[in-house]
């Protein structure tokens, strides 16, 4: 679900001066947030965007979209004013926080060739998952600013709708996953996103809006009694049928719905070694909370 901006809203938003946002604990302050979205809102079609961004989020059938700011990004240039414009549109669709106290709002997925390669930053393949998936309280969204793409042509980003693959599993598999039976990685310093859950079940036996808690990377790196690993390996390939591809674009941002899709990413091209780090694929990333009780789209009406 690509959002193009209109030219006519590109122009107005490259004009716009946003100050820098302040902090209030892990969050935009609540007068940043007014102040943009004021700024926004008095835009040329800003509402219809801002609306058709909320709803690839939260309609039905929705759960994804990538919101193409390139020509902004162009304009602009990875500066603090292109970052406070993305942070706005972010504060269309919930409230922004960073789950990492000693981190800012917006942290750095570069590409190291040391790292775990399956991980974050890695140059493998990342496969599907949720962020925070350990968390009692994920975030209900996590987004990828693209700054730049993979020079050598890999790294294509990767979605599939979770609940719709559950769906296409056995019942004795969906009766596995409903067990608290699986756990991965670590638990540390991590703000607003409750408690370490361990071990947790895949699926809480909720509504269609209930996370699907899983990632892939927990078949190889934790273990697992053999009955639960092969229901999640289940999932895992009913996660890759399911999968849309595509390549994120500079200044194009994904915006994920971790209720309803789960993410991923192929490997970067071979030879990531001879790209100068400063050349290399960079994506920003940040983390959204939706407000207690409220759909994403009540939350924009409010405004
Ligand atoms: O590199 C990517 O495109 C995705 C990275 C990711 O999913 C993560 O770091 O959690
Ligand atoms: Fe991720």
């Amino acid at each position: 679900m690509f959002i193009d901006i209109p030219s006519e809203l590109e122009t107005a938003l490259a004009g716009l001066s946003l100050p820098p946002w302040e902090l209030d604990g892990s969050s935009p302050a609540q007068t940043t947030v007014e102040r943009y979205r004021t700024e926004l809102a008095a835009t040329p079609q800003f509402k219809e965007i801002s609306a058709a961004l909320r709803h690839a989020l939260t309609g039905e059938d929705g759960g994804h979209a990538v919101l193409r700011l390139g020509g902004l990004a162009k304009a602009l240039g990875s500066s603090d004013r292109f970052l406070r414009l993305a942070t706005a549109f972010a504060a269309e669709v919930a409230v922004p926080f960073s789950p990492f106290p000693r981190w800012p709002l917006w942290k750095d997925i570069g590409v190291k060739i040391d790292k775990d390669p399956g991980k974050s930053s890695g140059i493998g393949y990342n496969a599907f998952h949720m962020d925070l998936v350990n968390a009692t309280l994920p975030p209900d969204y996590t987004t990828l600013l693209c700054v730049r793409s993979d020079p050598l042509g890999g790294g294509l980003s990767i979605l599939s709708d979770a609940h719709a693959a559950v769906a296409r599993l056995s019942e004795d598999s969906r009766a596995l996953l409903s067990e608290p039976a699986y756990h991965y990685g670590t638990f540390f310093d991590l703000h607003g996103v409750g408690e370490e859950y361990k071990p947790f079940p895949v699926l809480d036996g909720s509504t269609s809006e209930g996370f699907v808690r899983f990632t892939a990377k927990m078949l190889e790196r934790s273990r697992l009694d053999h009955a639960h690993a092969d229901a999640a390996r289940d999932l895992a390939k009913e996660l890759v049928r399911g999968q849309v591809s595509f390549m994120l674009q500079p200044g194009d941002y994904l915006i994920v719905n971790q209720r309803r899709f789960l993410h991923g990413r192929e490997a970067l091209h071979n030879g990531q070694e001879a790209v100068p780090v400063g050349d290399r694929r960079l994506l920003l990333q940040l983390f959204l909370r939706a407000p207690a009780g409220a759909s994403s789209a009540e939350f924009g009406q409010r405004y």
